[in-house]
């Protein structure tokens, strides 16, 4: 994608990309331009404040971010910038993403994190959220969100069951 980046999603670990697919997926099909970048909150902390505090002067808008079991990715990037942080907690440990979640969610107040389900629906849930918040300054988007809608509900509707 050669447009600068609206959209930055960092994950863990490389580990964590297959679970961001669908999240992936869903930017390209939207055509926002996006970036995805591994950033680990306890490996490469450094990296992580630096990839932060860097991301409104770049022009990035949201960030998304995923992370799995001690998960504190999310929350240090919102701790060290105003923008949108969606996260996405990943089923990657024994505990199946439980830990992940929790992890993610009880953020204290006043630094927020905006906290999707675990895992692939959540991955392409944080997507379909980025795309609902940029459509608040751009119609057009916002008409192709609808449409996208329309055809899931159309799928619904028209499934049919074997037998
Ligand atoms: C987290 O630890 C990552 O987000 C990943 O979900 C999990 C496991 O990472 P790897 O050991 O596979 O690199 O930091």
């Amino acid at each position: 994608m050669n447009a600068s980046p609206t959209v930055g999603v960092v994950m863990g670990s490389k580990s964590d990309y297959e679970v961001l697919l669908p999240c992936l997926d869903l930017l390209r099909e939207f055509a926002i331009p996006h970036e995805a970048r591994i950033v680990s909150a306890h490996r490469t902390p450094d990296w992580l404040f630096q990839y932060a505090e860097q991301a409104e002067p770049r022009g990035l808008k949201i960030i998304i971010a995923a992370a799995g079991g001690a998960a504190h990715l999310p929350g240090m990037i919102a701790a060290k910038t105003i923008l949108p942080v969606l996260a996405v907690p990943i089923p990657s440990t024994c505990l199946q993403g439980i830990d992940s979640l929790l992890s993610i969610v009880q953020m204290p107040k006043g630094v927020p994190v905006a906290t999707l389900a675990i895992g692939k629906p959540g991955a392409a849930n944080a997507a379909l959220l980025a795309v609902a918040i940029l459509a608040g300054h751009d119609a057009e988007l916002g008409n192709r969100l609808r449409s996208w809608r329309e055809a899931r509900r159309r799928e619904v509707l028209e499934a049919e069951l074997p037998g």
